[in-house]
């Protein structure tokens, strides 16, 4: 028994159908893939992967990236996936951290990869968006045949990394129970079929786009349009072919702002979701006003998957995340005594259930910190919930700023800001942003007498953080507004700089 491999690998076995349809229309049937992840596995356990050891992958979205994940699970790893804009500085800490026994990047970050590696005896392999590179050679080399390692329910079979709000990134321990049983939870509640083709435009190294979409697709026995990345023209385009998509915010608004999308050129979808970040009521009713479509809503994390979602048949109601999912326990509770709020009321939004990780990776203490004893996690969402069990998201009490999907933790980049001569301190923020949800905003104190500029701050940052959590906007000050507590007032930095996106 292997819950994962038996659920979405074994199926593709027999299947000669096209799992995954490229945007120039070429297929890979399903047998074509389960044999791909079968060799694949043998190069994993050659390569010293046991049940397990990580394998950490920085790679772009393709069907063999796609096969490593399902060879992964069949040889028993723990899959590691990593943002393609991780900067090489931000790998280092999650290669340290999580010690793979394989990492797979593209061969461009090799070389500044290959040093890192070799201190820690990873075997590096790579692999690029054209199934080239050295994993797909061996692969070529090795057996297909690979009988999935013995796993348990409780057993692990990914690690997400999400940054801590002290700064440190934490790997988020997912089992094969967690991702089986949300992947259920979501057929049932969203009505997925054999004969969906799901628009799979979202990156595979997050819940959204591993979890949420592929797990779904390849449980349910559908067909994925593969598409690389996002982009309004391709997504456009295959429209007419596919039967729903997931989104972040984003592509909802990016797809808005072009006029193609038509009642006409979304004919034949019957569902379009979105989560990751707050979704604005506006676009939920332009959307439906421009295509007919109600999107619906639901709300996750990368801790617990997903935990609620707007219902397929009853009220989507905009500006909500829905109900809890089938299974899946929540409460709202006052954020100081984690006594239940009154209903109606906001507090900080716990979640129970068999879609809750088991915790962070080799941190016992913080992983306890963030359980109540009765099994609830604690968020850090604020929420409310109607008298009819609709949940809306209403902030949130930990400091994050989440752009286009992505999270960027102030705490993070407010460290490497300050690390730069010339730089007392800073502060970061979101500001509301028509494209990202929100953008990422600094506010710096400089040192007397310096000369520091924004570019000279952007020049220090460059190879420290990824693109998406740079700062889009950089302003000076001459101290940080605090509290008497000296804690700064990052709502007065909100109200003075909120509007610094805003078009005329
Ligand atoms: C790209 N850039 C960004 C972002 N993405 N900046 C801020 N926030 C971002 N999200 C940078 C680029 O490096 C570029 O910089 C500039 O912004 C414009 O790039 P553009 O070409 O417009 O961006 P893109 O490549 O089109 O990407 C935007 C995107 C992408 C399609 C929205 O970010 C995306 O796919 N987001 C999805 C995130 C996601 O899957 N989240 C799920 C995780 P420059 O021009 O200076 O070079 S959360 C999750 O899994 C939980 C569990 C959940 O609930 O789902
Ligand atoms: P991550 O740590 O990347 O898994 O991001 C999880 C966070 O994204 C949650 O804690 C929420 O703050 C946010 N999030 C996800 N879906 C929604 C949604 N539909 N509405 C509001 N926030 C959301």
């Amino acid at each position: 028994m292997n819950p994962l491999a038996d659920a979405l690998v074994a199926p593709l076995e027999m299947r000669g159908d096209a799992v995954l349809v490229r945007p120039d229309g070429s297929e890979m049937p399903g047998d074509v893939l389960y044999r791909l992840s079968g060799r694949i596995a043998n190069v994993l356990v050659d390569a010293g992967v046991r049940p397990g050891d990580r394998v950490a992958m920085q790679t772009e979205k393709s069907p063999e990236a796609l096969a490593l994940y399902l060879a992964c699970l069949r040889a028993g790893g723990l899959f590691l996936p990593l943002n393609t804009a991780y900067t090489a500085a931000e790998i280092d800490y999650f290669l340290g951290d999580a010690e793979p026994r394989v990492a797979i990047c593209v061969p461009a970050a090799e070389a500044a990869l290959r040093a890192v590696t070799e201190s820690k005896g990873i075997t590096l392999l790579t692999l690029d968006g054209a199934a080239t590179g050295t994993l797909v050679e061996r692969a070529a080399e090795a057996p297909e045949d690979f009988a999935s390692v013995t796993r348990r329910a409780d057993d692990l079979a990914a690690i997400l990394y999400t940054s801590g709000t002290t700064g440190r990134s934490k790997g988020a321990m997912l089992s094969h129970g967690n991702l089986l049983s949300n992947a259920d939870a979501l057929i049932e509640t969203w009505r997925f079929a054999a004969a969906d083709i799901l628009l799979h435009a979202l990156p595979i190294f997050h819940v959204h786009g591993l979890f949420v979409a592929t797990n779904v697709m390849l449980r349910v026995g559908g067909r994925m349009i593969f598409l690389p990345k996002f982009d309004v023209d391709s997504v456009l385009a295959q429209l007419p072919r596919a039967t729903a998509m997931m989104g972040v915010p984003t592509f909802y608004t990016r797809l808005l702002g072009d006029g193609r999308l038509t009642r006409e050129a979304t004919s034949h979808m019957r569902l379009f979701t979105s989560g990751s970040a707050p979704l604005l009521a506006e676009t939920h009713r332009a959307f439906e006003a421009r295509t007919g479509h109600r999107i619906l809503e639901r709300y996750g994390m990368s801790e617990t998957t997903m935990s609620t979602s707007n219902p397929y048949d009853g009220e989507r109601r905009a500006g909500t995340v829905g109900l809890p999912l089938p299974g899946v326990e929540l409460r709202i509770v006052d954020a100081e005594s984690g006594v239940d709020v009154p209903q109606g009321e906001i507090g900080i939004l716990e979640v129970r259930g068999p879609n809750v990780f088991k915790g962070y990776w080799r941190m016992p203490e913080k992983s306890a910190d963030e359980f109540r004893e009765d099994g609830f996690f604690v968020t850090g969402d604020m929420a409310r919930i109607d008298a009819d069990g609709y949940i809306t998201i209403v902030g949130r009490a930990k400091d994050l700023v989440i752009s286009g999907g992505y999270n960027v933790y102030p705490k993070e980049v407010e460290g490497e800001i300050d690390g730069v001569e010339g730089v007392v301190e800073s502060a970061v923020i979101g500001a509301p942003h028509a494209d990202f949800g929100e953008g990422v905003v600094a506010i710096v104190v400089r040192v007397p007498g310096s000369e520091i500029e924004a570019e000279d701050i952007m020049a220090a940052l460059h190879d420290r953080l990824a693109k998406f959590k740079q700062p889009k906007a950089i302003f000076f000050i001459d101290e940080l507004p605090r509290n008497t507590m000296g804690k700064v007032q990052k709502n007065a930095l909100r109200e003075m700089f909120g509007d610094v996106f805003a078009e005329d």
